[in-house]
């Protein structure tokens, strides 16, 4: 073994005794288009979408087949080098990011991008990791069906990386996380043995349920190449609703009346504070207020039914008569057509970019039981006003499933750094209040970099421990995406 490029060893890696050297036989296997090595054309692999970590790497590996990254693990296990594995790189706990320290490579499942397989009586698609979520929903669209893992960064996150995070998103409510919406896996173990388990089936019960392993697993257990995932049938009717509330648990019983009168019909039951919303509204061009009045707490109904002659608008008059009257909603708007609807999910879509052009912030992916959303905001504000008199609570997320976004937002007159370097604290103090609350310190960004010092106190003894042993039975060596997840 020597390095790629004598002229570069090793890119930025130092070549010591110690030092893993890329195998000469990888550019032979993936060709000039498989594997990049140049510093310029690496960085955008190195950082994380919120600039938490900024990691090095010896190269970027783009293998184009299974066969392909197959290939690659071997070689990689051979030299001792770790491998982090990469889809759209939108991890907001810096789950893609390599270490500091150059000794790994990032492979990227970018150029595995064909859906396979479709078909609309299995309701079914099998479809390779580096597919982006939007093309996927888009296919299934195209062939009157629906893929409906649904959340801010579908444009750029892919199949490989949803499913080795459990994504959850926008309809978790309705359709379940990403998990649900599996029905089977491809993946290349860390000694690079390829597991072919897409199957079809909706009812397989065969032993343990590998491919739930490597579900949320972040890379650390092998890489997804591809996933047969669950196709549902076509809304054809859909209303959306912005409404202002009286207050959380107000926007709470809206939720329950919802659901009393067609479960079936809610898609998406959103959360937003005043704040949030007034961020928005001053940073996003084209981002207005659609009710009267500003109030403290607003919140989105997505309603959608497979009928076309299915009157949501009769049901949301319904729900929100009851509502307005009992002086839960203080007042509502119904999209109407496309363009409104578009609107009104902007305004919750736009929530992490608006907080970004706010100042620092600091981020709390965490879940309740949806019973107890309403303390979980209140308690969680107050303690971290507390902790930092004039910090900005920013509530916001997917209140139908207990999942909130309990961010906080700088003091108007702190140093941005200042707040950030009070991130852990800020955390454990959220954390203190989900705990009593029985809750958990990540619902659905998983634990990456940015929590792996977590697990000890939340999952540790027996959990933890079995974790740790199915990790090193399938990953003695522990090159796969390795310093996530686990402590
Ligand atoms: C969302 O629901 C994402 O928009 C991001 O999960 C949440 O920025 C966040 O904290
Ligand atoms: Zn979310």
């Amino acid at each position: 073994m020597r390095p790629l490029d004598p002229a570069r060893p090793g890119a930025e890696f130092p070549l010591t005794m110690n030092a893993p050297v890329l195998p000469d036989a990888l550019a032979t296997l993936l060709g000039p288009a498989g594997i990049l090595t140049d510093p310029a054309d690496i960085a955008p692999a190195l950082s994380d979408w919120r600039s938490l970590y900024q990691g090095k790497a010896m190269a970027v590996l783009r293998p184009a087949s299974t066969e392909q990254v197959a290939a690659c693990v071997k070689a990689c296990a051979a030299a001792g080098i770790p491998i982090v594995p990469q889809g759209g790189n939108t991890s907001m706990v810096g789950g893609a990011t390599p270490s500091e320290d150059g000794r790994s490579v990032v492979l990227s499942l970018a150029r595995m991008n064909r859906i396979r397989a479709l078909d609309p009586v299995d309701m079914t698609m099998t479809a390779e990791a580096g597919v982006v979520v939007k093309t996927a929903q888009d296919a299934a669209a195209d062939a009157n069906c629906l893929f409906p893992l649904s959340f801010g960064g579908e444009g750029t996150a892919t199949v490989g990386g949803v499913l080795s995070t459990n994504a959850g998103g926008n309809t978790t409510v309705r359709y379940g996380n990403a998990r649900e919406l599996m029905l089977g896996l491809e993946v290349v173990l860390p000694d690079g043995q390829i597991w072919n388990g897409l199957r079809r089936l909706r009812k397989d019960n065969t032993g343990y349920a590998l491919r739930h392993l490597f579900v949320g697993a972040e890379g650390t257990l092998g890489i997804v190449t591809a996933a047969t995932l669950r196709l549902f049938a076509r809304p054809r009717a859909n209303e959306v609703l912005f409404c202002s509330v009286r207050d959380e648990d107000a926007a709470l019983n809206v939720f329950r009346r919802f659901r009393e009168a067609d479960e079936t019909a809610i898609r998406a039951f959103e959360y937003m504070s005043g704040v949030g919303v007034d961020f928005a509204v001053k940073h996003i061009p084209g981002v207005t207020l659609p009710v009267a009045d500003r109030a403290d707490h607003y919140i989105l109904v997505d309603l959608a039914s497979t009928r076309a002659d299915a009157d949501l608008q009769g049901l949301a008059e319904q729900v929100l008569g009851a509502a307005l009257e009992e002086g839960e909603v203080l007042d509502a708007v119904i999209g109407g057509n496309e363009a409104k609807r578009q609107a009104i999910w902007r305004i919750r879509e736009e929530h992490p970019e608006a907080q970004r052009k706010e100042g620092a912030s600091v981020k709390n992916d965490v879940s309740v039981p949806v019973s107890k959303v309403p303390e979980l905001i209140r308690r969680a504000s107050a303690a971290c006003v507390a902790l930092i008199p004039g910090t900005r609570p920013v509530p916001f997320g997917h209140m139908g499933d207990g999942n909130i976004h309990m961010n906080l937002e700088q003091p108007v007159d702190m140093d941005g750094a200042a707040f950030l370097a009070r991130s852990h604290d800020i955390m454990d103090t959220v954390n203190a209040v989900v705990r009593e609350l029985d809750g958990s310190f990540s619902a659905e960004h998983g634990i990456g970099r940015l929590k792996t010092d977590m697990m000890e106190a939340w999952r540790g003894g027996a959990e933890l421990d079995a974790m740790q042993r199915i990790k090193a039975a399938l990953d003695p060596a522990g090159l796969m995406n390795p310093g996530k997840v686990l402590p």
